[in-house]
């Protein structure tokens, strides 16, 4: 697979699922330096989506900012000031960036769902959690993150007692198992077909942790693989849609 961004014909990046921790555990330190590596490979790209769970856990105070992101964040200034669009879709772990990204690397103040038009195919773009119906993993952080009412909660928390309850809820972040694999290829399959009414041509989702693309008609769900084991993401090249895997050394 190749790792070149600047290959004549790649008009988009995608990537999720990172889930770097503010306080860095040691054997995330390759993970965050292959990241850093691949986002100085995207610079220059037309559009980069960063499509949710990059961060396993950002909270959005008025006059605080969590420490720990900033070499990331400045591999993102970069990308940027090589004339790269950013965009950003939140996930279950990581919405609450929405307003600092916006502000510092100008993608969307809501950081919703997305739509681009890509050599005329309207790609969607959504981070996926709850997409596939219950995802009893999920479900007690999703409240929390996503509920106004989880979020007015907690802001009544002192920074450190939300860390440290964060940190218990969002639980390991790791690949799929074989028969987790099964199940959601099962279940991509089945929800896409449902989809006869949709306005997009493909769609792009992260937070299974599992790449892979279901076909049905002419319409495309295709999952990123997340930047876990395997550093997976996704590219736009040549009018269509290519999972790849970035070199992990
Ligand atoms: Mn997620």
């Amino acid at each position: 697979m190749q790792s070149n961004h600047q290959d004549a014909g790649i008009r988009a990046l995608f990537v999720a699922d990172c889930h770097f921790h503010v306080r860095r555990h040691p054997d995330e330190a390759r993970r965050w330096e292959r990241f850093i590596a691949w986002l100085d490979e995207a610079a220059g790209v037309e559009q980069l989506v960063l499509l949710g769970d990059i961060f396993d856990f950002w909270f959005d105070y008025p006059h605080f900012r969590m420490k720990g992101y900033e070499p990331l964040l400045r591999a993102l200034d970069r990308v940027r000031a090589a004339g790269t669009r950013l965009h950003f879709v939140g996930g279950n772990h990581d919405i609450w960036a929405a307003r600092y990204l916006h502000q510092r690397h100008g993608t969307e103040p809501a950081a919703g769902p997305l739509t681009l038009t890509l050599d005329g195919r309207r790609v969607h773009c959504l981070h996926g959690d709850g997409l596939f119906g219950r995802d009893l993993l999920y479900q007690a952080f999703r409240g929390i993150v996503r509920h106004p009412a989880g979020v007015w909660c907690a802001k009544a928390l002192h920074p450190e007692v939300l860390f440290t309850l964060s940190t218990w809820l969002s639980g390991t972040s790791r690949h799929c198992t074989r028969d987790e694999v099964v199940e959601i290829e099962r279940k991509a399959a089945r929800w896409l077909a449902r989809q006869q009414q949709a306005t997009w041509d493909h769609l792009i989702i992260g937070h299974v942790h599992h790449p892979h693309t279901a076909v049905h008609d002419d319409r495309r769900l295709s999952s990123l693989g997340g930047w876990l084991d395997d550093l997976n993401y996704g590219c736009w090249r040549d009018g269509r849609f290519e999972h790849r895997r970035f070199p992990a050394a």
